[in-house]
């Protein structure tokens, strides 16, 4: 059983991070993903950030790790910490190197340690977590807590909903929210799928309809997706009646998809979204890779309707809304008028997650605002 990330690479990516060290007061425990695989030892490195902003603008600089005490607050409810062994911390043997067996907390992390613990997955594992504050030595400035998330690599599909056996739960919202009709037949991608029927809504060809109406996951859904990051989620989505063409396209920007977090931005919200996707009929798949890259078109919600160009999203603030998602909604109304949309094979796959380094991006004020201890494993299978 071997680390993924030997002590080497540890020490050169802290020495590149104090490098770009500024001036530091207020610290701030960082939210970081890691994943692991199953009944193996994994090397988690913790680095203490500084909440100020840099001279150059908003960006978050890490922070000297010699100036700072990390402690560990909350245990991982599932697999063991423990400390880096004496052998391992000065000589760098990779034999025995676990330490002792971090079993009550708060209990601070060896500094010599580089600020690093080995997590030990059981054999089952499929996510944990667990948290943490950073405190300055010079002045004893504490931050709020901080969260890591653990999670297996195995988890290729976190979740999914194909429809077989009928509407699984999920919610159609127009003026009023019910289940969407279920359909075991197919239709290019649809296959057993659900869709929005004409004689549940206020359907009248040649209307003006410009209320939007959308799918909404169901409560299973509600949880961490922080295995989600860098991973996609994807549907299909048929038409059925309506007049899908540019001239009753809804007028851009529309939203078309939202990956909503309730609690996050001490319980403001946030939520990034996919806009101004064009559909002309027939059926489509969709795939979006869910990360902050402007490429994949998530962008973040300024909550201000003044506001139409939405800011691309940092990576913390798509892994603060991954981490305690409470809904998402697939806008399949994409015209002015009234429609009939099926929508079928809805399924987040999990990506590779980015571990350690310096992120060049963060907001302080987005962090710490999980309430949930007891996230759930994701899946509907
Ligand atoms: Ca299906
Ligand atoms: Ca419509």
């Amino acid at each position: 059983m071997r680390a993924s990330l030997s002590y080497t690479r540890v020490f050169h990516l802290l020495v590149v991070c104090a490098l770009l060290k500024v001036e530091a007061t207020t610290p701030y425990a960082k939210h970081f993903p890691y994943r692991t695989a199953r009944a193996t030892e994994k090397l988690i490195t913790l680095q203490a950030y500084d909440s100020n902003p840099s001279a150059a603008g908003d960006i978050l600089e890490p922070a000297i790790y010699a100036n700072y005490v990390i402690t560990i607050t909350k245990m991982p409810p599932v697999g063991k910490l423990y400390q880096l062994s004496y052998n391992y911390v000065t000589h760098g043997y990779e034999v025995g190197w676990k330490g002792q067996e971090i079993t009550s907390v708060p209990v601070d992390v060896l500094a010599a340690s580089n600020h690093t613990l080995i997590y030990v997955a059981p054999v089952n594992f499929v996510n944990t977590r667990f948290r943490y504050t950073v405190r300055t030595i010079s002045d004893s400035a504490v931050s709020p807590e901080g969260i890591v998330d653990i999670v297996a690599e195995s988890n290729d599909i976190v979740m999914y909903s194909n429809f077989t056996f009928g509407h699984e739960s999920w919610t159609l919202h127009t003026a009023t929210t019910y289940n969407p009709t279920y359909s075991a037949t197919s239709q290019g991608c649809l296959n057993h799928f659900v869709y929005k029927a004409d004689e549940h809504t206020d359907f009248t060809m040649d209307a003006d309809n410009t209320d939007r109406w959308y799918f909404e996951v169901p409560s299973q859904y509600k949880g961490s997706w922080v295995n989600a990051y860098n991973g996609t989620m994807e549907f299909c989505v048929g038409a059925f009646e309506g007049r899908f063409t540019a001239e009753y396209d809804q007028p851009d920007p529309k939203l078309f998809v939202t990956i909503e977090c309730e609690s996050c931005n001490n319980y403001l919200g946030m939520n990034i979204a996919q806009r101004n996707v064009t559909f002309r009929g027939g059926t489509s798949s969709f795939a979006f890779q869910i990360n902050e890259n402007p490429y994949n078109g998530w962008r973040l919600d300024p909550h201000d309707f003044r506001i139409v160009d939405w800011a691309v999203p940092t990576r913390e603030e798509v892994v603060s809304i991954l981490s305690n998602v409470s809904s998402v909604k697939v806008y399949a109304d994409f015209t002015t008028e009234a429609e009939s949309v099926g929508f079928d094979n809805f399924i987040i796959k999990a990506g590779d997650m980015i571990e350690t380094g310096c992120y060049d991006s963060a907001l302080p004020d987005i962090i710490n605002t999980y309430p949930e201890d007891n996230w759930p494993v994701g899946g509907l299978t």
